[in-house]
């Protein structure tokens, strides 16, 4: 199985996606998922004038290899351009070795652990009757966990919140994380009207949904580890599933003083690439789940390492599974959600019907719970003419800045 061809591959359907498609002597082809979102380029030109030449040749088979080979002997480590670019190939990598082995790539990770994975959606809305019909339009297709983000009063815009109810006709239109265009769209933010608005919000929606449904918030890196606690704290009457991202992921520290202030579980982790960005809060036990995407922590033979590390401490998986996770990034974090033992929830936003034409799926969505199939290798498919109509399109993620023009965390 010696690698011969190894193209990347850019599409932007309903978004841009960045796909390497490695092919063998024998025949098979694997995929494997590059997008890094709103920096897609960056990981073409990675993987295109530096990763591509040094598999020509190789031994598709030799999968911890390889990744060693790839992260070592560049000897400039970590980061997200480079993580993203190994991670793609080892999931292709795992695509040819299920393809040759005629199994899906959870049977080669130890086979099922359960039935299906447990998978949140994101319910938003401008203000509570926006939200509330978000949450119904979420329970309606079936999931059994919702994140929730709302407007807050005062502030015009806010990251996470679908702008648009109904953007495609009948169909709920979930946020797009990045948005087409030559520069990125400001937002703006007040963390005190936040921390003021946010527990009524909680209080509303357990009023009117009840105790049962579980319940995420994402507060994307914006708030000082102190403001950070005082949320945790004034959620804890509503019995969050998790609180994300609740301060800057740079400083691991800042979770030890949130940690002893609330009950409230946290994750983080979906803009950590390694197991070093987890060393201290999985042995500190300050996290309860783990956010990274199998696509920017250097694929599954990493994210299993990370995952593996974690479960020394009750830690559970929690992938980040946005729009800017493809179809075969997706693909590979329900394969390794089902094998691991110490699965907790997977994100799940929908992809448009764009991008379900370029990437032909195998998995199953039912009872609120997702399901890898079980089709030889991760199960997806990627038409080269679809993905041929949809050239690369500049889109960035927004920013906010605060009232008096500082550019802000988010
Ligand atoms: C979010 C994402 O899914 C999440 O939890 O934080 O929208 C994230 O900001 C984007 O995927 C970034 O690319
Ligand atoms: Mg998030």
């Amino acid at each position: 199985m010696i690698i011969e061809q190894a193209e990347v591959i850019v599409t932007s359907p309903d978004r841009n996606f960045v796909t390497l498609r490695l092919t063998t002597d024998d025949g098979l082809s694997g995929l494997g998922d590059a997008t890094l979102n709103g920096r897609e380029l960056a990981v073409v030109a990675y993987l295109r004038e530096h990763v591509v030449p040094l598999l020509l040749g190789r031994d598709a088979h030799r999968i911890e290899d390889t990744w060693q080979f790839l992260y070592r002997s560049a000897y400039w480590r970590r980061g997200p351009v480079t993580m993203a670019a190994i991670a793609a190939v080892d999931m292709a990598l795992w695509d040819l070795k299920g393809k040759a082995a005629g199994m899906p790539v959870y049977q080669l990770l130890g086979g099922a652990s359960r039935t299906g994975l447990l998978a949140y959606g994101h319910a938003s809305g401008r203000d509570l009757p926006e939200l509330f019909d978000s949450i119904r339009a979420h329970l309606e297709q079936g999931y059994r966990a919702v994140r929730v983000q709302t407007g807050v009063p005062g502030l015009k815009s806010i990251y996470g919140i679908a702008s648009n109810a109904t953007h495609q006709a009948g169909v709920r239109y979930d946020h797009e994380p990045a948005q087409r265009g030559a520069r990125p769209h400001e937002e703006d933010w007040d963390t005190r009207a936040y921390l003021r608005h946010v527990p009524s919000v909680f209080e509303a929606v357990r009023g009117e949904f009840g105790p049962e449904l579980p319940l995420l918030h994402d507060a994307h890196h914006r708030l000082t580890p102190i403001q950070a606690a005082q949320l945790g704290k004034s959620l804890e009457p509503y019995d969050l599933f998790w609180l994300e991202d609740a301060t800057p992921a740079e400083n691991q520290e800042a979770l030890r003083l949130v940690r002893q202030h609330t009950t409230t579980p946290l994750a983080i982790g979906e803009i950590f690439n390694t197991v070093w960005d987890y060393q201290q809060i999985i042995r500190e036990q300050l996290i309860d789940y783990v956010r990274s995407a199998v696509t920017h922590t250097g694929g599954i033979t990493h994210l299993r390492r990370v995952l593996d590390y974690a479960a020394q401490y009750q830690i559970k998986s929690g992938m980040h599974g946005p729009t800017d996770i493809s179809p075969v990034g997706m693909a590979a974090a329900l394969h390794l959600g089902l094998a691991i033992h110490n699965f907790g929830i997977q994100e799940y936003m929908k992809h448009g019907t764009r991008t379900d034409a370029v990437f032909q799926q195998s998995f199953t969505w039912k009872d609120g719970h997702l399901h890898p199939g079980d089709r030889p290798g991760l199960g997806v498919d990627l038409d080269t003419d679809e993905a041929g109509k949809y050239p690369y399109e500049q889109a960035y993620l927004p920013y906010n800045r605060l009232a008096d023009g500082t550019v802000h965390d988010w």
